[in-house]
């Protein structure tokens, strides 16, 4: 990758004198990919950009590549705002910048990514522009194209508006954000945020899901460090990860509503009016509060309690290791009166263990296993 540091400055050599972006640059016969220098609206001294000159015939000006996270994204406005990074790694080029260069002409957009199994997907969207700072650099999207899934619903759309930091999905909602969805949330309104989903039907909406089971498209078979970081698709199947909970529980006092459902078609509600997870010094503990709702109450049982995973026993049992014998993490005793991260079991279906499957029974009184479960919080401000 050493191209990528000679830096061409095209226009002071040539007849190409002031590129306006990296198409210009493309067309001035400067077909190798590397850094030059453009000039929006022809003037100023310009500014340093990467232009992709392979891809899809070239001409592309890269305004953000993360790579190997050499680059801390935890920034301020400002940060954004100018831009910061490596251009020869890791980047953001600036939403002023953008704005600038996205004012001159139409332009489109291509995303490029990879997973660590070295598969490609692009996502491609027929325009792109980015507002001025005045209405908070606000996204305009065209029509989408690709081989990725399409993620322009959720690309921030509320990220560059007028409630800048969220600090959970109450706050998005009071935002005006009354759509069900993913949306980033910063707790104690710092960092670079995660995204979490929303739910704003649900009893008023505002409520955070950390968790959902639906279908069995998820692996709940995991160990400590997974279930701090969270796991799955956010869309179906996911645990949002310990560590998240803690900072967002730690901002405010939170409820937590559990929302399942039968077989039968038959939903029914379980909420705790306090709902808190420790740090991970304290194994991400449970505090919960008083109980309400149309379920029974399974939960109250493992209040208290440290979680365990597979690989990390923090039970309440001297002889067994309950996370290893049901294959998941759970804030277990000895070990669970209830597990909604258990093994998910199909109509009809019979679970690997007796008690190894999210069951019905401990939530419903029947015996039976549950099609859907999903555990969320909201902050508690009347008291
Ligand atoms: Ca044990």
């Amino acid at each position: 990758m050493s191209y990528l540091f000679i830096i061409v400055e095209p226009h002071m050599f040539d007849g190409c004198i002031y590129p306006s972006d990296c198409a210009d640059v493309h067309n001035c016969d400067h077909t190798k990919s590397g850094v030059y220098r453009v000039f929006p609206f022809g003037f100023g001294s310009g500014f340093l950009v990467y232009c992709d000159m392979v891809t899809n015939g070239g001409g592309w000006l890269v305004f953000q590549r993360r790579q190997d996270g050499s680059v801390d994204f935890t920034r301020m406005w400002q940060g954004y705002k100018d831009g910061f990074g490596n251009l020869c790694q890791e980047f953001w080029l600036g939403l002023e910048k953008l704005y600038l260069l996205t004012s001159q002409r139409e332009y489109e957009l291509m995303i490029n990514i990879a997973n660590y199994s070295g598969n490609s997907f692009y996502a491609a969207y027929n325009r792109f522009r980015i507002s001025g700072e005045r209405q908070k650099f606000r996204l305009t999207l065209g029509s989408y194209s690709g081989t990725a899934v399409n993620c322009s619903s959720f690309v921030e759309p509320h990220m560059f508006d007028g409630c800048i930091y969220p600090s959970d999905c109450a706050d998005v909602y009071n935002c005006d954000h009354t759509k069900s969805g993913v949306y980033r949330v910063f707790p104690f309104g710092v960092g670079s945020g995660f995204l979490v989903y929303c739910d704003m039907v649900t009893n008023g909406g505002g409520w955070l899901v950390f968790q959902r089971r639906q279908d069995g498209s998820g692996d709940f078979t995991r160990m400590w460090q997974r279930f701090k970081d969270g796991f799955g698709n956010i869309y179906q199947e996911f645990w949002l990860g310990l560590e998240k909970l803690h900072l967002l529980t730690s901002q405010r006092h939170y409820e937590l509503m559990i929302n399942i459902a039968n077989y039968s078609g038959h939903s029914f509600h379980a909420t705790y009016s306090r709902f808190r997870v420790s740090g991970e010094r304290q194994k991400f503990r449970l505090m919960l509060g008083s109980y309400s709702g149309t379920a029974v109450d399974a939960m109250t049982h493992h209040n208290g309690y440290q979680f365990s995973t597979p690989d990390s026993d923090n039970d309440a049992s001297e002889t067994r290791h309950c996370a290893d014998i049901y294959k998941t993490g759970w804030w277990y005793r000895d070990c669970h009166y209830c597990n909604l991260n258990g093994e998910y079991v199909q109509a009809g279906g019979k679970p690997r263990l007796t008690y190894s499957g999210i069951a019905g029974y401990t939530w419903l009184k029947q015996y039976g296993h549950l099609q859907f479960a999903e555990m969320k919080i909201r902050p508690v401000w009347n008291s």
